[in-house]
Parts: structure tokens; C-alpha cells; sequence
């Protein structure tokens, strides 16, 4: 039965409630949010910066980026195990706030349906700035998650949007956080002194600069009888943190753990054990490559520099001073491998067959791949230089399986996986 007593309109503040609300609890979870947030952004940052935009338009998944762009810097090769981590930790991050985003986005809902739309100029910017915040995180989270679920679902590419979402959504956040930080701190410290918080039944509060309007409150005038207790809604929002991050921190490693991933990979395609029983991205037959295309008679590799062309089969390769590596693939999505043991021959030594001697330059790199973003790649002059990265032909002690790359793939340390060129069949030194 509905009391006749509660208004019927979501804009009435006595609508809502749940006697949870309130300045506390909003601030504890705002807290949480600011802090996993700069992370967010700072490892979002550094995951574009790694792809090397300004090196090739071929690299750059947001070619509008202009001013945005400012704090691009050439991505190092060390440590090896870079790109695993920042990343890892953005998405494994991203999906553990989900649950306290949302219960933060719950805890402030009576505020988005307040009516006046607006009482002053400042608080109709604060709410526009409100509306780019809710809106921003939202499709940041959305977006980030389809991707790392679906692969690429959406109406252009998931790059820019994330990209330049992230930017929208970082500046409503530094606003939104400049106006309520110190209240929110101001809260939290305020309650615990009084014995407060978790436990207590709390009214009063800091609103952060709402001036003291007892309708903008977020506590409600009317509140219901509780249904859990405020330690057990943080318990609830924590819990449900600690399941996603449970299920989907293992797709960073290898063996058990990675099974433990139940809602991340996406289910790709089983990669089988063995030497080359390691995750795949995309196969080789989804990428349209035969064992026609790669056979010892068909497949060369092309190869051009400052002195010309050369072209190679497997076996030329295979006759080559051979090196070792020990890299991850470490891709976008935020899942990783181990380090594999990939053996094939140097960037840099191929770089010298073709004229480029002791200082090689930037490469340009392209696969047997027909169609696909990833067909080709850029790799920056210090990637290419460095003695770990190769066009490797075997790893684990096998040859490359089809789906890993057979006959030939790139491997550099601490890039994304994106530049780990699978099916390479021309390689292009020199300047981009
Ligand atoms: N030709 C080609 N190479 C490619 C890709 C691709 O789609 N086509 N995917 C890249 C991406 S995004 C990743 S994460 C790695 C994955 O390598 P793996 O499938 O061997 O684990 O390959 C990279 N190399
Ligand atoms: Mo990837």
C-alpha cells in the first residue's frame, strides 16, 4: 500500500526515503571515487600516450585530438612489464568502482530531481557541471566495460569517444570536486568525532556550499524505517567491489588464477595448452589468414630501407643470428600474459640489412591482414633500438601457433599489444 502521506513526484524531496542518505555516506563513497578516478584518468592517459600517436596517423586512434595531445611523450621499452600494469590497473580499477560509483550516484539521486532547476547563476552552473559529471562517468564506465566485453560495438571508434569523454568527464569531476572535497572530508572526520557515521543516525552535515537549504539536503525529511543499516550498505557496495574485482583481476595472469577471470576475457577463443597455450586476441582465422598465405613457398617478408629491398622467407630468417626474449602481451583490455619466451631476430638487425646501421630509425609495420585496424602499426625509434624487441618466429620453444602470429610477429617490450604486429609481412624502416 502506498502512504497517502509521500509525495508522488521524484522532484519532492519527501519522495525519497531511505533513511541511508545522507552527507556521510555520500562523502565516504565521493572519497573513494576521487581518488580511484585520478587513477583512472592518469592510467587512461598513459594508455594512449603508449600507442605512440604522434609518431604515425596510423597509431593515432583519435586523429582530432589537437590540444588534448599536449602531453604525449615517447613511450619507453622499461620497464618490460609497463603496459601490463598501467592497464591492468585501469580496467581491473574501473571495473571494481563500478559498485561505488553506482551506490554514490544512488546516494545523491533526490539532488538531480531538485526542483528549482536553478536558484542562483553559480548553482545553475554547479548543476550543469552536475549533469556533465553523472553523464560523463556514466559513459566513460559504459564504454569502458563494452569494450572490454564486446570488443567494438559502437557507433565509431571506442578511441576517441573514451578519449575525449574522458576529458568532459575528468573536467566536471575536477569542478565537482574542488566545490565538495573539503566538505566531504569535513564529514567524514566531523562524524567519526561524534561517534557518527557508520552506526549513527545522522541528520546533520555538511552540504558543501548548498547554503544550508534543507530541501537540497540529501537527507531525507521523511525517512522510512531502515532496511539495512548504514555499515551494512558499505558492506553491500564493498562486497560488490570485491566480487568484480575478484573475477576479473585474473585475467592478468596465467594458470589458475586466469580462470578465476569469469567475467573477463571475453570469452575468447580457448587458446589450448602447450607452448603456445596463452591468450589470443584475434585468430588467424578470423583475421582471413590461410596456410595457403603462410606457407614456406608463398610467405616473404618485405623488407625496406634506406639501401633498398630485400625480401626473405622463413628459412632466411630462421639463418639469422637468433635472440631471446622474455615479454608479455599486454593488451588494451586489460588482460595480460605472463612473460612468454619469444626467439626470433632483432628489429634492429633487420633494420641493418636494409642500410640502417648502429641508429635505426622508426618502423612501419604491416600484416598479411586484409582488413582491421590492427593490420599495421608504428614502432618509435627506441622501440626498434632496443635489443629485446623482435620479429620473433617461435615462442616457448615451438614455432608460432597460427593464432599467435605464424610465420612472424612483433614483440616489444612494454607496448600494448596493438603494436605486436601478428602475420607481419612488410616492414618499412625509415622516416614515417
Ligand atoms: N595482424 C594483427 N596483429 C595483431 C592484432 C590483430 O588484430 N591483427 N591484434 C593485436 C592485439 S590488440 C593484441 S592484444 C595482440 C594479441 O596477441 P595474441 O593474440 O598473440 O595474444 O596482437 C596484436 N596483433
Ligand atoms: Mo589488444
Amino acid at each position: 500500500m502506498r502512504d497517502p502521506d509521500v509525495p508522488r513526484l521524484p522532484t519532492s524531496p519527501g519522495f525519497w526515503r531511505s533513511p541511508l542518505r545522507g552527507p556521510w555516506f555520500t562523502s565516504v563513497l565521493g572519497l573513494v571515487l576521487l581518488a580511484g578516478i585520478t587513477v583512472l584518468f592518469v592510467t587512461g592517459l598513459v594508455s594512449y600516450a603508449a600507442y605512440n600517436p604522434d609518431l604515425s596517423p596510423v597509431n593515432d586512434k583519435t586523429p582530432d585530438k589537437g590540444i588534448l595531445g599536449f602531453y604525449l611523450f615517447a613511450w619507453p621499452t622499461d620497464p618490460h612489464w609497463l603496459y601490463r600494469l598501467t592497464q591492468g590497473v585501469h580496467v581491473t580499477l574501473g571495473i571494481t568502482l563500478i559498485p561505488v560509483l553506482l551506490a554514490k550516484l544512488w546516494s545523491v539521486v533526490p539532488r538531480l530531481f531538485a526542483l528549482p532547476p536553478a536558484r542562483s547563476l553559480a548553482h545553475a552552473l554547479e548543476r550543469i557541471s552536475l549533469l556533465l559529471l553523472v553523464g560523463g562517468a556514466l559513459f566513460e564506465f559504459v564504454t569502458g566495460v563494452l569494450n572490454v566485453q564486446l570488443d567494438y560495438v559502437f557507433p565509431g571508434s571506442f578511441y576517441p569517444l573514451h578519449f575525449y569523454g574522458a576529458w568532459v568527464f575528468f573536467t566536471a569531476f575536477v569542478v565537482h570536486a574542488v566545490l565538495k572535497a573539503p566538505a566531504a572530508v569535513r564529514n567524514v572526520r566531523r562524524m567519526r568525532e561524534e561517534g557518527g557515521g557508520v552506526g549513527g543516525d545522522v541528520r546533520g552535515g555538511d552540504d558543501g556550499g548548498e547554503g544550508g537549504d534543507p530541501g537540497d539536503s540529501l537527507v531525507s525529511p521523511r525517512p522510512g524505517p531502515p532496511t539495512v543499516s548504514r555499515r551494512g550498505a558499505l558492506w553491500l557496495v564493498g562486497g560488490g567491489s570485491l566480487l568484480l574485482f575478484g573475477t576479473s583481476a585474473g585475467r592478468s595472469f596465467d594458470g589458475p588464477l586466469r580462470e578465476t577471470a569469469l567475467l573477463t576475457p571475453h570469452g575468447g577463443p580457448d587458446p589450448g595448452s602447450g607452448p603456445n597455450g596463452f591468450q589470443i586476441n584475434k585468430t588467424a582465422r578470423y583475421a582471413g589468414i590461410t596456410a595457403a598465405a603462410t606457407s614456406e613457398d608463398a610467405w616473404r617478408l618485405v623488407l625496406t630501407g634506406r639501401t633498398g629491398t630485400v625480401r626473405l622467407s622463413r628459412a632466411d630468417l630462421l639463418r639469422l643470428p637468433a635472440h631471446s626474449s622474455s615479454l608479455p602481451i599486454a593488451c588494451v583490455e586489460g588482460w595480460s600474459t605472463s612473460d612468454q619466451w619469444w626467439r626470433g631476430v632483432r628489429l634492429r638487425d633487420l633494420a641493418a640489412l636494409v642500410g640502417h646501421d648502429g641508429d635505426p630509425p622508426d618502423l612501419f609495420v604491416e600484416s598479411l591482414q586484409r582488413r582491421g585496424a590492427f593490420r599495421r602499426a608504428a614502432l618509435r625509434a627506441n622501440q626498434v633500438a632496443d635489443p629485446r624487441s623482435l620479429l620473433a618466429l617461435s615462442v616457448n620453444g615451438e614455432d608460432l601457433s597460427p593464432d599467435h602470429g605464424y610465420p612472424a610477429r612483433i614483440i616489444v617490450p612494454a607496448a600494448p599489444g596493438v603494436l605486436n604486429t601478428k602475420w607481419v609481412a612488410r616492414m618499412t624502416f625509415g622516416d614515417l
